[in-house]
């Protein structure tokens, strides 16, 4: 896999805002061959920006963002998947280096870690110990370390992608997929740089916490199957 071909798969919910800085800081620093594929669920201009500077969208009108990850796994034509937000935090410039480094270590999946270089004040107080709460109960329920069980960037191998029992259409997805990454593959942490968010949060820190703690409890006594 000397060139291979990256999917960059990016969920969005009005996102007009900051869609085109991402789009722009991906086609200045990504030199690898890659695509674009927004799953897209917004009211606003996101897709007309999208589209018009490359991207494909595909229109996904159920809600939720592990929904739109489903959907946009069927989706694929890449050997490589590269996810991020459309809200210009996460930084498209380590993409080459991080797709070399997955490649050349033989490891399957890659998760990006915010934690080690987060920048001052951009993450919030409630942010972070949700995620360590989330972190704690992700070792005690599946006996898996992680620094950032919530980070929404992620690298690797689409071949896997047939392998995957991820069924959550909620932010729980994240972790759910970094679960099935551990338990089955070569998986690692890289630490990346994470921005400010831009435009209006989605998430909504306590009820989605809680709703990601009740699954992660749910998923480790129930199975689920496949991507549906
Ligand atoms: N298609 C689709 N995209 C979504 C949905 N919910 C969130 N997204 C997108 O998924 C990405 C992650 O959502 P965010 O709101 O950034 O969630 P977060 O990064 O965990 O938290 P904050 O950035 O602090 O709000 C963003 O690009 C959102 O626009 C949804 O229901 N459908
Ligand atoms: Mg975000």
């Amino acid at each position: 896999m000397s060139d291979p071909m990256i999917t960059i798969l990016i969920p969005t919910m009005n996102e007009e805002q900051s869609i085109g800085k991402v789009i722009e800081r991906i086609k200045s620093s990504v030199k690898h061959t890659y695509e674009i594929v927004l799953i897209d669920n917004s009211r606003d201009k996101t897709p007309e920006i999208a589209r018009s500077m490359g991207a494909n969208v595909i229109t996904e009108k159920r809600k939720g963002y592990g929904r739109a990850y489903k959907t946009g796994f069927k989706n694929v034509k890449g050997e490589i998947v590269v996810t991020l937000d459309g809200d210009n935090t996460y930084p498209p410039e380590v993409i080459d280096e991080y797709v070399d480094y997955l490649i050349k270590n033989d490891l399957d999946f890659i998760s990006c870690e915010r934690l080690t270089l987060l920048p001052k004040n951009s993450m919030s107080t409630a942010h972070k110990i949700g995620n360590f709460v989330l972190n704690i109960a992700f070792l005690s329920l599946f006996f898996i370390k992680l620094k950032d069980s919530q980070s929404g960037m992620w690298i690797f191998k689409s071949k896997i992608i047939p392998y995957l029992d991820v069924c959550s259409n909620g932010m729980a997805f994240s972790e759910e997929l970094k679960m099935e990454a551990w338990s089955k593959f070569k998986a690692k942490e890289l630490p990346i740089k994470y921005g400010l968010r831009e435009g209006e949060k989605k998430l909504q820190t306590f009820k989605d916490g809680i709703k990601n703690l009740l699954y992660l409890i749910e998923r480790r006594f129930k199975k689920c199957k496949g991507i549906d």
